[in-house]
């Protein structure tokens, strides 16, 4: 106590709650009085934001702790008592007329969806040095996932406002949960792209705070090892953006202006808008208070399983089930050989790709209860087999997904599945490891994650009729991927099937070599045999037909290797460039209809 300087009646009760709940040790190595007061102060503020940022206070962070630790420490089983099934959901084929009305359905809800994205992780398994939703979703036209989730969400808005009953307009709200790491880089980009054609007011950033680190399995709080005045904090994971969201008010500004949807997803997926209006529309004739979008998943594949848990008692939830924990959760309940791909060539518990459709009036019930809280884990590298000490300081954490584990089993917990193609292609991998990954397991790579844009782009052009090349195989970095036409759109252009049926003939035709990239909403590709690059530039109110022949050397990809410096990190962890050889471009600007007639 001598040691304190003086201190706000507020800064004691902390410095009590910390002795009482044993964290002593805290003030052990503290100078005598008089000596580094400021850096007292500035640990006892620490002590107060790590307090107000956890729901219930540090008190209950240590308390949660210890239990945690005890349990990992018995190997207790978090799932003890559940035997876990195949859950059914909806399943849902590309381009068939059930697709297409849910679509339909979608669009018309998304005016009164709000739109959540988490990017507070670093993505140290890729090893970019950027933040990641500013690397480019692909290298044709260069766009980054902010700007391309940014106009995807502003293309639902416009879609949706056309089909609004009473015409009116509306704002959809956009929130991006940051971190520390993630924060002033991803203002940056906003502010230095004015907000990629969004209202600022429309955009809000929700930091994350990092929670404590615990030295041992007394949960005793982990100093920083170079400064004594400091408690050493960790990432607490992405179930952060629930109580985060609910203490920020916006969900109850959100339910006060009709909104009914949230929906909540991750930072590198290109494909992932494609599934969007779909899903949305599941979850409205659903009527789903969760709706979780799911992907068939290769058994061990490190993407969370969903799967139907039912316990001795009788209570059942439908929840993802992490990689790392069903494997052994199966084997622990009677499937010999754990998590292992049926004849289908999948794993049966579909896999969850983190893409959560929430009704918002439930959620905000929910949340009334818990606060956003969200039941957390805890991961301790032991140093033995005693577990009784770390190998390094440990914390807990908690999962976006794992919101459903309060509910009550009569909340409507359901989820959606699509083709991984149109779905899925995440970026987390960094080339060295993804050329590691097994073969026929997908790579999460931004390789791959790049190539599966324009394969989505050109099947949903082969389903609208156009004929499109066959794809050739080629290595990139250590990875063997196909290569299909570079087709890309602006979201506005083709935010539904619908949408692209309505802009492609049947007579359309792209080789292999080509590169089609369509910059605007009104471009109709009536009657276009191409091969080479065609670039295409309409402003607002123009609307632009399409026809005849394009030919030229086109866009070229050229290998590049991750190791070579002297190549910008965004482009080499994909393991080429583009070499633009020839292309044909053309700009329409004025308002009216024109004819590109090749
Ligand atoms: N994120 C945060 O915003 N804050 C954090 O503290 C941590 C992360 P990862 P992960 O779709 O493939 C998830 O690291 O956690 C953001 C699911 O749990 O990319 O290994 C981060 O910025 C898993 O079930 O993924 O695995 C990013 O946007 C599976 O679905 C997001 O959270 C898997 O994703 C995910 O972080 C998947």
């Amino acid at each position: 106590r001598s040691n304190l300087p003086a201190l706000s009646p507020d800064q004691v009760e902390l410095a009590k709650m910390l002795v009482e709940t044993g964290q002593s040790r805290v003030f052990e190595h503290w100078a005598d009085p008089g000596v580094d007061d400021d850096r007292k102060k500035a640990f006892l503020e620490q002590v107060a934001r790590l307090d107000t940022s956890y729901p219930g206070g540090l008190a209950s962070y240590i308390k949660t702790a210890r239990e945690l630790l005890a349990d990992s420490k018995a190997g207790k089983n978090p799932f003890d008592g559940f035997t876990p099934s195949v859950p059914s959901g909806e399943v849902l084929t590309f381009g068939d007329d059930n697709f297409i009305n849910f679509e339909e359905t979608g669009v018309k809800e998304a005016r009164k969806a709000a739109f959540v994205l988490v990017a507070g992780g670093l993505g140290e398994r890729l090893g970019y040095n950027g933040i990641k939703v500013a690397l480019p979703a692909e290298t044709t036209s260069g766009t980054c996932y902010l700007q391309h989730y940014i106009e995807s969400v502003l293309a639902l808005q416009e879609a949706s406002c056309r089909l609004a009953e009473d015409g009116s307009g509306t704002q959809i709200p956009f929130v991006i949960m940051t971190s520390d790491d993630t924060h002033a880089r991803t203002l940056h980009l906003l502010e230095s792209n004015g907000y990629f054609g969004m209202q600022p007011s429309q955009v809000k950033l929700l930091k994350q705070e990092k929670v404590a680190c615990l030295e041992d399995n007394d949960a005793r709080l982990a100093l920083d090892p170079s400064d004594k005045y400091k408690i050493q904090t960790k990432p607490h994971g992405h179930g952060d953006v629930h109580a985060l969201l609910y203490s920020s008010g916006l969900l109850n500004m959100w339910h006060d202006a009709g909104m009914k949807w949230v929906l909540f997803f991750q930072d590198t997926n290109g494909l992932l808008f494609k599934a969007i209006p779909a899903a949305l529309g599941v979850s409205a004739i659903r009527q789903f208070h969760v709706n979780s979008l799911a992907v068939p998943r290769k058994a061990k594949e490190a993407i969370g399983g969903i799967a139907k848990l039912t316990h001795a008692d009788g209570r059942t939830m439908v929840i993802n089930v992490e990689y790392n924990q069903l494997d052994p959760l199966l084997r622990a309940t009677g499937y010999l050989n754990g998590d292992v791909n049926d004849e289908t060539g999948f794993s049966p518990f579909p896999g969850n790709i983190n893409q959560l459709i929430l009704g918002l009036g439930p959620y905000i019930e929910e949340l009334k209860k818990t606060g956003g809280a969200i039941k957390e884990f805890v991961n301790p590298k032991y140093k033995d087999a005693s577990k009784t000490s770390f190998k390094s300081s440990t914390r807990l954490e908690c999962m976006m997904q794992d919101y459903p584990k309060t509910l009550s089993p009569t909340a409507a917990v359901g989820f959606t599945v699509m083709d991984t193609w149109l779905a899925y292609a995440p970026v987390k991998n960094n080339p060295e490891d993804a050329a590691k990954v097994p073969k026929g397991n997908p790579y999460h790579s931004a390789t791959s994650g790049e190539m599966a844009i324009y394969r989505a782009n050109s099947l949903i052009l082969r389903k609208a009729g156009a004929h499109v090349d066959d794809p050739v195989t080629q290595v990139f970095n250590g990875q063997e991927v196909e290569v299909w036409p570079r087709i890309v759109w602006k979201p506005k252009w083709g935010l539904t099937f619908s949408e692209v049926r309505r802009k492609v003939g049947s007579s359309c035709s792209v080789s292999q070599k080509s590169t089609l990239l369509l910059n605007g909403r009104d471009i109709f590709i009536e009657d276009l045999s191409l091969d080479g690059a065609l670039i295409i530039n309409a402003g607002e109110d123009a609307e632009v037909t399409v026809k005849g022949r394009v030919e030229n050397k086109g866009w070229i990809l050229e290998s590049v290797d991750y190791k070579d410096a002297s190549v910008p990190e965004e482009i080499r962890i994909r393991g080429f460039r583009i070499n633009k050889v020839e292309h044909l471009e053309k700009a329409y600007d004025k308002p009216g209809k024109s004819r590109l007639e090749a």
